[in-house]
């Protein structure tokens, strides 16, 4: 790892009008003497630390720097203690114009199955098309089941977005990723500046085809979960190699023969409320699409209430993730969610209002994610006009209130805040995507409710997400002084072959995760505090991966405080 800052700060941005904290680790108890200064080096605010303490997360003994009542928009800004310097920061609102694009631009860089055009981003990430059967590459063009299955067919299951580092496609993650960037737009369309998410906003083929472009970018996903529909309703869990591939490798140039997993209950779950939700966003948009998926969520929804229990192997990890989610209640209850919302039918409304989940009863303090969905089906409930009880919507959203509460008050006991908590107090794999998805927890409190404590949340977060962290990295890339740049992805690989690229701007590295699942991190991270258990190695994929599911979960975050800050 690069060296951490005595003084971590946001390395890009602080809001002219919003608080603005920095962190300064220091064994000193008594209280420090800041200052800010400004591009030319004047002192222009000075103020003294609250010391306190030894941080649980971090390990380090910080002392809060607190400028928030210094708004003058300018750029490299720093500030100071002793002989310590912070990264340069701008006060300002320009940087989340882009990063909100940026965040969405990674589905494209990702696509399988088209050609990746320089005209859209430039000749460095520029690749022929992946995995459509030719040579090298097998494709996905007709694929078979597992050998170990007698499935009797083959599928035709090109397009849709690489996973991660790998090239495997996953039904259970391309589903949250596909339904966040949906609601990202959804939500704006509702109660939001949807005119900043309008055709042309993305660079991408189908940039002047009239349809919003973020819209574009979901539907090559939400193609792909289609076609891993199997001729009896259920959809196939995941198609990835046979086995798998080392890094650096381009997706056109992976030789390994691929394969269908079986069909399991959570991905046809998954399949099912996507596809619900993407026949109500396509309506009127494009009403012979809107049938299609309408007809396919049926179908599987009615597939999966027959096969109820078909978990996928937790043990089917070679070439591929598992993917495995032991429980599927979750995820009966977002597809009924869906379905309920985009018909308006009884027999889904008494399978949701009768689910254990149902009111945000599964919501919590971890959050969600790829194998714990419930909370998407009440995003949806509390967000689009629907048939149930308003008391029943309120409950809802006051389960939102109530867990962003929870979030506020363990940030305000950290030194460097970021909404989340596990069960043990450590962080998990992909713990970057959990704070993103926790964040997008406090923006719809402010949704909900209007008041400022909420924005802030979400904003310190993102402080932590550019900079603001005991590591002193930004985890996005190409964002901050110090970004992340060594990410575990098989064709931004520049730290094994200097022709291959570093990831383009606006990726969002997994983050810490104090398991320590891979074997740089078992080597280089033994008893780390959380926040620190993450070194920026290509080959340390339980820290620093990308994938689809954390990225659409920072897409939605970015695009929020976009439209709190931009006009
Ligand atoms: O994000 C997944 C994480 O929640 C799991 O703990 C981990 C181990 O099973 O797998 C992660 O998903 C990876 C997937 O299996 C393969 N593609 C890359 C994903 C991100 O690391």
């Amino acid at each position: 790892n690069e060296p951490a800052k005595k003084i971590n700060v946001d390395q890009v941005a602080y809001v002219p009008g919003l608080t603005k904290h920095a962190t300064l680790t220091s064994d000193a108890t008594a209280a420090q003497t800041w200052a800010l200064k400004n591009a030319a080096g004047a002192t222009v605010a000075t103020g003294q630390t609250t010391p306190k303490g030894l941080d649980a997360a971090s390990g380090d003994r910080v002392h809060l720097i607190d400028f928030s009542s210094f708004n003058t928009p300018g750029t490299g800004y720093a500030l100071t203690v002793g002989t310590e310097t912070s990264f340069p920061f701008d006060i300002g609102t320009t940087a989340f114009s882009k990063l909100r694009y940026d965040s969405l631009a990674y589905f494209y860089h990702n696509r399988s199955g088209i050609e990746i055009q320089a005209q859209y981003v430039g000749e460095t990430y520029a690749r022929p098309a992946g995995h459509l059967n030719v040579a090298p590459n097998q494709g996905d063009n007709n694929v078979p089941c597992l050998a170990t299955l007698s499935c009797g067919y083959n599928l035709d299951v090109r397009g849709g977005w690489y996973d991660a580092g790998d090239h495997g496609k996953y039904v259970v993650n391309g589903g949250i990723s596909a339904w966040q960037v949906l609601n990202t737009y959804e939500r704006a369309k509702l109660i939001g500046d949807a005119a900043a998410l309008g055709d042309g906003k993305l660079r991408i083929p189908e940039g002047a085809n009239g349809v919003p472009d973020i819209l574009d970018e979901a539907r090559w996903e939400v193609e792909f979960l289609l076609k891993m529909q199997a001729p009896n309703g259920m959809v196939h869990h995941k198609i990835h190699d046979v086995n798998w591939t080392g890094l650096p490798l381009l997706p056109h140039e992976d030789p390994q023969p691929r394969r269908l997993s079986d069909t399991s209950t959570a991905a046809t779950l998954n399949t099912a409320a996507v596809a619900a939700q993407a026949a109500r966003i396509w309506k009127t948009i494009d009403p012979t699409f809107s049938a299609k998926a309408q007809a396919a969520a049926v179908k599987a929804y009615a597939a999966a209430k027959a096969n109820p229990n078909k978990i996928a192997d937790p043990n089917d990890g070679t070439g591929g993730g598992s993917y495995s989610d032991p429980t599927v209640t979750d995820e009966f209850y977002w597809a009924a969610a869906e379905l309920f919302t985009t018909t308006g039918e009884s027999t889904y409304r008494s399978d949701l209002t009768s689910s254990p989940h149902y009111r945000a009863a599964s919501l919590d303090d971890r959050g969600f994610d790829w194998g714990a969905t419930g909370p998407l089906g009440d995003i949806t409930l509390a967000l689009v006009p629907n048939g149930l009880p308003a008391s029943d919507v309120t409950a809802i959203k006051n389960a939102f209130v109530a867990i962003a509460d929870k979030h506020l008050t363990q940030m305000a006991s950290q030194g460097y805040p970021a909404p989340y908590k596990t069960r043990t107090g450590e962080y998990d794999w992909g713990s970057g995507g959990l704070i993103a998805n926790n964040t997008a927890v406090l923006a719809l409190a402010h949704d909900f409710t209007g008041q400022a404590k909420y924005r802030e949340g979400v904003f310190q977060a993102l402080h932590y997400f550019l900079g603001r962290n005991p590591l002193s990295y930004s985890y996005v890339t190409g964002y901050g002084e110090q970004p992340v740049k060594n990410v575990h992805h098989r064709h931004w690989a520049n730290q094994l072959d200097p022709e291959l690229p570093t990831a383009p701007p606006g990726a969002l590295s997994g983050g810490p995760n104090s398991a320590l699942q891979d074997p740089i991190a078992a080597r280089l991270l033994q008893g780390c505090a959380p926040q620190k258990c993450f070194v920026d190695h290509i080959e340390a994929y339980s820290v620093n991966e990308v994938t689809v599911n954390w990225n659409s979960a920072f897409a939605w975050v970015a695009n929020w405080a976009a439209e709190k800050v931009t006009t």
